[in-house]
């Protein structure tokens, strides 16, 4: 290596090291002044064309840096010790938001590794569910592969207990991260979330369309709930439901939304009188 070219990625190393030290002291900031905010993205019933709930996905706009995803920040509170918090607010959030909409809706919250290293997130959980007085099964929780890797015999325990509470437990991004087929044997999963990078690529390249079409056999076979991530064309909706996948979501059937119009959505979930039934 040159060593111009040493210099120069020590000092972005630097930058990195300085960058993550000052969003971990501005996330402290984020939560007293509340630069939080949640947005809700449709699942739609690939059958009926009914939307029957959203996926709660928290946004950090930053005041001076700008909208901050929390992929970045979401590690970063996790060893500031703040994801806890942070993540409390969300559960709370999130379950609360869903109390207000329809009853056939569904909320799905997504959880970090360090929220499930401890059995008090199904304490949480319980907790809000109790206290908006909604229906357990409409509250679905996303964990991802590699947060099983750490401990799989704990989160085996709070899986277990979000089970008997009577929520759904989701895999997320399935496909991509440390799939070991063992896990939909081992753990109490209720449905898996295809992975955008298939989806996206299903009507171009023949191998993600296959992986895509045994993914979804795979879950049929093990009577598991199946929905794509990651639509974005109605290409791929259709082919999606040729193939016989249960759910779709992405920024073609809806964007993720601050605010959901109840109306509308009551006139776009039921059809025109099943509400007097
Ligand atoms: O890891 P997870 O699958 O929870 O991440 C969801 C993220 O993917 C969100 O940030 C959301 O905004 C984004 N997303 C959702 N649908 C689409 C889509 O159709 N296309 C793209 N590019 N991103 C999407
Ligand atoms: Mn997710």
């Amino acid at each position: 290596m040159r060593r111009g070219s040493y210099k120069f990625v020590t000092s972005d190393d630097e930058l990195r090291v300085r960058t993550r030290q000052e969003i971990k002291k501005d996330l402290r900031i984020a939560i007293a002044r509340k630069q939080f905010h949640l947005e809700f993205q449709p699942f739609m019933d690939l059958r009926t064309g009914l939307t029957t709930g959203f996926e709660t996905l928290l946004r950090w706009n930053h005041p001076e840096r700008g909208p901050i995803s929390p992929s970045e920040f979401v590690p970063l509170a996790e060893e500031a010790g703040l994801i806890h918090e942070i993540g409390e607010w969300v559960i709370r959030k999130a379950i609360a938001e869903a109390a207000l909409w329809p009853d056939h809706l569904r909320v799905s919250i997504n959880v970090s590794a360090a929220q499930f290293r401890t059995l008090e997130i199904s304490s949480i959980i319980q907790r809000e569910i109790e206290k908006a007085a909604i229906s357990p099964d409409r509250v679905e929780i996303e964990i991802t592969e590699s947060m099983i890797l750490t401990d799989i015999d704990r989160v085996k325990r709070t899986l277990e207990r979000l089970r008997g509470l009577g929520v759904r437990i989701s895999l997320d991004d399935f496909g991509t991260g440390y799939s070991s087929l063992s896990h939909l044997v081992r753990l109490p999963i209720d449905r898996i979330k295809i992975d955008q990078f298939f989806t996206m690529q299903s009507c171009t390249s023949d191998e993600c369309r296959k992986m895509v079409r045994a993914i979804i056999r795979l879950a049929q076979e093990l009577d598991i709930d199946v929905i794509a991530e990651g639509v974005e064309t109605i290409e791929q909706l259709r082919l999606l439901k040729e193939m016989g996948c249960g759910e779709a979501q992405g920024f073609y059937i809806g964007r993720p939304m601050a605010h959901i119009l109840y109306s509308d959505m009551t006139v776009s979930c039921l059809p025109l009188g099943a509400q007097a039934a």
